[in-house]
């Protein structure tokens, strides 16, 4: 029996799904940002828009509720991204003199 044989009685759906059970999807991590008294609004709305692509309304309000509540989802994103986007958040905030700072979660 040829090879080309041998592969084609080798193939049904359980192996096809074996084969998609092995190939997991990756986790996905939220940027949040935290709430402080003295980081500008107008510095958070910024940092919304640059990093996490909101327009101008979808920042201020994410930017509003953090100020509410304490925290607030800025993105969502697979670990390498979120961790590469949390940090640059907190250098800019940090070069510019204010306390905002960012932390990812696992959804
Ligand atoms: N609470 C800040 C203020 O009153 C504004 C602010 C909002 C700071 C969101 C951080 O993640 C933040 N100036």
């Amino acid at each position: 029996m040829g090879n080309k044989d041998q592969k084609k009685l080798n193939s049904s759906p359980e192996g096809d799904l074996e084969l998609k059970e092995k190939v997991k999807k990756p986790s996905l991590y939220k940027v949040i940002l935290l709430n402080d008294d003295f980081t500008p609004m107008d510095f958070v709305v910024y940092v919304l828009k640059e990093f996490f692509h909101k327009t101008d309304d979808e920042a201020h309000d994410i930017m509003l509720q953090v100020h509410k509540d304490g925290a607030g989802v800025a993105g969502v994103y697979s670990f390498e991204v979120a961790e590469m986007k949390s940090a640059q958040v907190n250098m800019l905030a940090k070069d510019n003199e204010h306390p905002l700072k960012s932390v990812i979660e696992k959804e």
